[in-house]
């Protein structure tokens, strides 16, 4: 980190950079698409007109952030890295970077718990989360009496865009394809991708019976990764309370401060109060890959995964076009990197 960095409660630069993402306001559209890894990302941001040549910002911390239009629509493509916590930086300062309405899909690979092959995309009406229970005596399990792993109460997606998203894979699918399309399922979104998955490893997990429990008690259970469930719940969240908003805009920085971006046009007018509105709306969903079988042991081979993110890619790029969101509720054009030249 080498900007100066104001307010402990939000850290920003002095040209509104936010912490861990670096972008400010201008740099992220309405309309999201986050995955885990960079090529994933790039190669959906293959798809993003020629003009205006895309925004791609790499933070320090690893969030790329690749920000232009799809088919004239304004859309960025973020790629988080893994886990909850990820989700949880990307979320938050993505909408303190942007107003209006935030549409954000996620498009992530996953282990499938049912008998469908690998290659199969699962778009989940709702997730779980399967969390490591720490207070749990690992060492001694005979020697405690709670739980080894907690799970949650479902929390469901937004049913407009799980249509579009499922609806949009249909069209997609290659016409040779034997993918198959699951949509009416429930994930769960684990917080390791080895003792709460129910993976063996060295270490004493107690999760032998793991997957056998989440199946017999989350109903509809399909597939296991680990980000969803905070995508769904924070989506779920937003706007229901009115704290927290800022009135005023952050403090601005009296040093210099070098962003580590080339020079862009994005606007610093906007003011910080009126971006994160709690009249807004967030809607989420996500469609994920099986890359892993978990009853037959298969894992998915590289030639799949390129050919599978190429075609899903499209589909999560066409169904965020379809979402009709008013003008009213977009961030402005003007200043950002998407403004047409
Ligand atoms: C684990 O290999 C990672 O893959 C899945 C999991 O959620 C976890 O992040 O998703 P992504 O392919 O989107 O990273
Ligand atoms: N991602 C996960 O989190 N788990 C799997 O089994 C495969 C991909």
């Amino acid at each position: 980190m080498k900007d100066l960095l104001t307010d402990a409660n939000f850290p920003r630069t002095a040209d509104l950079r936010v912490y861990h993402l670096g972008l400010r306001p201008g740099e992220v559209a309405n309309r999201i698409v986050t995955v885990g890894s960079p090529s994933r990302a790039q190669m959906i941001a293959s798809f993003l007109d020629e003009r205006p040549k895309p925004f791609q910002l790499q933070s320090e911390r690893g969030f790329l952030t690749i920000t232009g239009r799809y088919q004239g629509t304004p859309i960025s493509v973020i790629s988080i890295g893994m886990g909850s916590p990820n989700m949880d930086f990307f979320v938050r300062e993505a909408r303190e970077c942007l107003s209006g309405d935030m549409y954000i899909v996620r498009l992530g690979s996953c282990g499938c718990l049912i008998d469908a092959p690998v290659g199969t995309v699962v778009v989940p009406k709702a997730c779980v989360a399967v969390v490591r229970n720490v207070d749990f005596d690992y060492a001694d399990p005979t020697n405690c009496d709670e739980p080894a792993y907690r799970i949650s109460k479902p929390v469901f997606g937004d049913s407009e865009l799980h249509l579009q998203v499922t609806k949009a894979l249909e069209e997609a699918r290659p016409k040779d394809s034997s993918n198959m399309i699951l949509s009416d399922v429930v994930n769960a979104s684990a917080d390791s991708f080895y003792s709460s998955q129910g993976r063996q490893t060295s270490f004493p997990d107690a999760n032998e019976n793991l997957i056998q429990h989440l199946l017999d008690t989350v109903k509809d259970l399909a597939t296991l990764e680990m980000e969803t469930h905070h995508l769904y719940h924070l989506a779920a969240c937003w706007g229901r309370s009115s704290t927290a908003q800022t009135t005023q805009p952050p403090p601005l920085a009296t040093g210099p401060v070098n962003p580590s971006t080339e020079d862009t046009p994005a606007s610093q007018s906007t003011p910080i109060a009126q971006l994160a509105r709690p009249d807004t709306s967030i809607k989420a969903s996500a469609a994920q890959m099986v890359f892993a079988s978990r009853t037959s042991r298969d894992f998915i081979t590289p030639e799949q995964v390129k050919e599978m993110e190429h075609w899903t890619g499209k589909a999560i790029l066409d169904a965020l076009k379809c979402m009709n969101i008013p003008s009213e509720r977009h961030h402005p054009e003007q200043g950002s990197v998407w403004e047409r030249q």
